[in-house]
Parts: structure tokens; C-alpha cells; sequence
């Protein structure tokens, strides 16, 4: 090879790196040169909704022309901080991410901030004093939703005097999402002296949490009345543990559960899962709309909320064929 063709050739293959590694924040993808440069940092793929949500963010990305560079922290902390630093040192033009746990980012939105990098949040919120650390926060009223399950309970219990045993399988320890639906049941449940969650444990969002937190709450305890789950995929890994051990999952043991994946829908058609709330993981589209905007310099909302539904499983069968995610 001559000096000029392996020149070129090293210098295809530097490209072809950086393109693939998306330049060390993850893979990028889309938008052309004077695209909108955005940094992503995913909680991970922990869950049905996860799924759905990545899906989203990408398409939505590609149809706005808006360059994504995209980072899944396998539920770790840690990763996300670093994958922020690291599209800090890119220089993206905007951030957005899902933090995993709500507080410990002080440190990173300040380093943002005074490198002139505009945050948006979506899906779950940060604890935080500072001030002006970030634009916006997308997601969901994870408070309402807890509510929302503690009232259908309550109403289905109506007539009746007697103790309510609720087990509870928590979303990750630290979550805005577990902080809240934590907060938001308990609040409706208090007021009704014969309700009681008698064991709450994290399930970390996943199935084989689910699957094993259950197997460890039914192996200490034969009168749970309630599975109260902070998300589908641990109420569908509950109802294997519920089956193995010989009961029936939404007829001796009633199951409410949040977000609304088609594989909850598939339950509740089933007869296994009793209520399921809506979290819609869909929000790609609002969110590059919102990244834009903070690119442009316009003004946004500080909190938008999305509009989410309640339902049964005398609708669910109906719904199945239309559910999107
Ligand atoms: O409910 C759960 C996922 O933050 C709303 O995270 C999200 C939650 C969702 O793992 O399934």
C-alpha cells in the first residue's frame, strides 16, 4: 500500500470508530450538519416501559433531524455521571436523561451549567436546592398514580370490615418513581384504619425481582389479601412465584400494578392482574420538541405533566389490540 492510500485508509477507519462509539457517550445516531447535538443518558432496560421508552426517544429523535447520542446506564449511577461528563466533553449541544435515583447529581447539573450546556429531564425528577440546574422535567405524576391505585382499592373494599393484607414490591430504592407511588398509596390507604401494607421490599423494576421479593413474601407470610407493584414487569414476575406456589394471582391474591405494557393488558384479560394505572413511556416526540425549544433559548415550562388512564379488567380485553407499547 502506498503512503497516501493507507493514510486515507487510517483515517476512514478513525471515522468509522468514532462513529461507531459515538465519539464515547454511546451510539450516535441521526440529524445532519447542523443538527441539534443531544446527549442521552438512559436508566437502562429494566422493564417493558424502559423499552418502549428508548424506542420512543430514538424515533422521535430521527424524525426531528436531531443528532442522538445515546448511553443506557444499566441502572447504575454512576454510569449516568459518567456518560453526562462525557457529553460535557463533547460539547452536545443539549442534555437530557432519566435519573435513576433522585438525589447525588448536584455536582454534575453544576458542571453542566457552567459549561453552558442546557438540561432537560424526563421521566423521573432530582432532588435538588440548586437553583436553575436544569430546564424542564417531562414525566409523569408518579404521586397521582400511587393515588390512583390506593382509591380503586379502597372502593373495592368498600363493604367490607375486615383487614386488608398489602404486600408491596417497590420500584428501585431511591426512585422518584418508588419514592412516589410509595407516598401517593399510603396516603389513601391511611385514612382506612383496616389497610395495612404488611411487607415492602425493592424489586429493583425487574421481573426476577418480583419473582423473588413474592416467593420471599409468600414463604413468611399465608394471608396476603393485596400485591400492591410499583411496576408491570415485577407484578407479571410476582404472578409466577403466586402460581408455583398454588394460589391463584387475581382471584386469592388481588394485584394492582403501573404503566400499562401490553404484557400487564394480556393479565389483566386473564383475570390475573386486578388494576393497572397508566405511565406512558411514549413521550420521545414531546421531548424533542422541548429540546428544541431549550436550543432556541425559548421559554419552557418548568414541570409538564402527561395525561395517563386507570383500568379495569372488564376493559382490558377491549384495549388490548390498541395498546401501543
Ligand atoms: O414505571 C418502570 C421503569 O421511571 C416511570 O421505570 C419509570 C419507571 C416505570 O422501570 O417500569
Amino acid at each position: 500500500m502506498n503512503k497516501t492510500l493507507s493514510t486515507a485508509a487510517a483515517a476512514i477507519a478513525l471515522v468509522t470508530a468514532a462513529t461507531a462509539c459515538g465519539g464515547g457517550g454511546g451510539e450516535g445516531q441521526g440529524g445532519g450538519d447542523d443538527a441539534i447535538v443531544l446527549g442521552f443518558s438512559q436508566v437502562g432496560a429494566e422493564s417493558g416501559w424502559r423499552t418502549a421508552n428508548t424506542e420512543s426517544i430514538k424515533n422521535a429523535a430521527k424524525d426531528a433531524g436531531i443528532e442522538l447520542k445515546f448511553s443506557d446506564a444499566q441502572q447504575q449511577q454512576e454510569n449516568q455521571i459518567q456518560a453526562i461528563r462525557s457529553f460535557i466533553q463533547q460539547g452536545v449541544d443539549v442534555i437530557a436523561f432519566s435519573p435513576v435515583v433522585e438525589s447525588g447529581w448536584d455536582t454534575v447539573l453544576a458542571e453542566a451549567k457552567s459549561a453552558g450546556i442546557p438540561v432537560v429531564l424526563t421521566d423521573r425528577a432530582v432532588e435538588t436546592d440548586q437553583k436553575d440546574v436544569y430546564e424542564t422535567f417531562l414525566g409523569s405524576d408518579f404521586v397521582e398514580e400511587g393515588r390512583k391505585a390506593g382509591q380503586w382499592l379502597v372502593e373495592e373494599y368498600a363493604d367490607s370490615e375486615e383487614d386488608v393484607n398489602i404486600v408491596e414490591l417497590q420500584g428501585t430504592t431511591g426512585s422518584a418513581p418508588a419514592i412516589d407511588r410509595k407516598e401517593g398509596f399510603t396516603e389513601i390507604i391511611s385514612e382506612h384504619d383496616n389497610f395495612e401494607i404488611t411487607a415492602s421490599q425493592d424489586g429493583d423494576f425487574t421481573r426476577s425481582g418480583g419473582q423473588e421479593v413474592m416467593q420471599a413474601f409468600l414463604s413468611s407470610d399465608d394471608d396476603i389479601d393485596v400485591l400492591y407493584a410499583h411496576n408491570d414487569d415485577m407484578a407479571l414476575g410476582a404472578i409466577e412465584s403466586i402460581e408455583s406456589a398454588g394460589l391463584e394471582p387475581g382471584e386469592d391474591i388481588t394485584i394492582i400494578s403501573i404503566d400499562g405494557i401490553k404484557d400487564a393488558f394480556q393479565a389483566m384479560a386473564d383475570g390475573k392482574i386486578n388494576l393497572v394505572v397508566e405511565c406512558n413511556p411514549l413521550i420521545g416526540p414531546q421531548l424533542m420538541d422541548l429540546v428544541g425549544k431549550v436550543h432556541a433559548g425559548e421559554e419552557v415550562e418548568e414541570r409538564i405533566t402527561v395525561e395517563e388512564g386507570v383500568y379495569t379488567q372488564d376493559e382490558a380485553e377491549e384495549e388490548l389490540p390498541d395498546r401501543k407499547y
